[in-house]
């Protein structure tokens, strides 16, 4: 364990923020003298790039457009012990930073989210935005068994050990989505502190499209729901299938041909048995993906253990 200061990392995704990037940089330069700030770009058209490098920021670019790029570029290729992320559009408290930072420097947690929902916050939410996110939490809860409160922050401190050890695939605004639930998968802890969110600033835009993002996030839930619990999605799946075929084979053979023409009534039969096999395919499907994906939870952990024998890799 190093006996020096761990080193912290202030990381900031940014297109088009000139309005609030350099209060940013300041508020989280006057919180954490010592960190290193970054403000990852995606060719921005304003002047956010020249006021980042004024207020002294490392600003770096990504070519790919969207959040979720500049968040694996980010976690690829920043070193530090600790790391921060927010939102370059100063919709996030600065001074809750070191209560966000607490309990990842005492190894009590890997990722601590800034929640804007939890008890007690007073956070300036559009209604469509609260009731969306109070959506999304109530599904991925449901679904992976988690009691998180707000899943899309865009305000979070890191472990060295989450950030290098997490493979993130998404490019846009799923980001967040992919990288609570792949923490609730892997088994990382997680812990949620209050935040009370702000309003963007007056000539300061929003990036995300609510509809078109939605619809990504729950497209991500709903994937990596059937990705990493193939038994369950394909056993739901497969039940319900083989349900409403045997309710429609059990019509058709209780009430005899009620179409009048034989063909027809045939027709029905051969499909309603077709649905229960398909539901039985279904579940077989399931039983094995939940058998390899056993395997290589296996194989995952034994790389893991073979991996912290070595230095780099070692946890803090
Ligand atoms: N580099 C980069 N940053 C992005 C991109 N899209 C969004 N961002 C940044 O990611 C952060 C979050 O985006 P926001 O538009 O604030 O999204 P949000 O916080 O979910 O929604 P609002 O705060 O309500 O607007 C901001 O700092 C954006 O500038 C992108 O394509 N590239
Ligand atoms: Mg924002």
């Amino acid at each position: 364990m190093s006996e020096q200061e761990p080193t912290i990392a202030v990381l900031i995704p940014c297109l088009n923020e000139a309005v609030s990037i350099r209060k940013v940089i300041t508020d989280f330069r006057s919180e954490l003298p010592d960190a290193d700030i970054y403000v990852f770009d995606n060719n921005s058209t304003d002047d956010t790039v020249r006021i980042a490098q004024e207020a002294g920021a490392i600003v770096c670019q990504e070519s790919r457009r969207g959040k979720g790029y500049v968040l694996q570029s980010m976690f690829q290729g920043v070193e530090a012990d600790l790391y921060v992320l927010v939102d370059g559009d100063d919709t996030y408290p600065s001074q809750a930073v070191h209560c966000l930072l607490a309990p990842v420097r005492a190894h009590e947690a890997d990722m601590v989210v800034g929640s804007r929902l939890h008890k007690g916050t007073q956070s300036q939410w559009s209604p469509l935005n609260r009731l969306g996110n109070w959506f999304f939490a109530l599904t991925l809860n449901r679904f992976f068994g988690a009691h998180l409160t707000d899943i899309l922050s865009g305000y979070r401190a890191f472990s060295r050990r989450f950030v290098k050890g997490i493979s993130l695939f998404s490019g846009g605004f799923e980001i967040e989505t992919e990288l609570t639930i792949k923490a609730i998968q892997r088994g990382y802890r997680i812990l949620e502190v209050p935040v009370d969110l702000r309003r963007r600033s007056e000539g300061s835009e929003s990036k995300i499209h609510l509809a078109r993002d939605g619809i990504l996030i729950l497209a991500m839930i709903m994937s990596l729901f059937r990705d990493y619990k193939p038994l369950t999605f394909f056993g739901i799946v497969g039940l319900a299938l083989s349900f409403v075929g045997l309710v429609s084979l059990l019509f058709a053979s209780t009430t005899g041909n009620w179409t009048g023409e034989p063909g027809l009534w045939l027709a029905w039969m051969i499909t309603s048995i077709l649905v229960i096999l398909a539901g039985f395919l279904a579940v077989s499907i399931g039983m094995v993906l939940h058998t390899i994906d056993r395997r290589f939870q296996e194989f995952e952990s034994q790389i893991w253990s073979i991996a912290r024998t070595r230095p780099n890799l070692e946890e803090e």
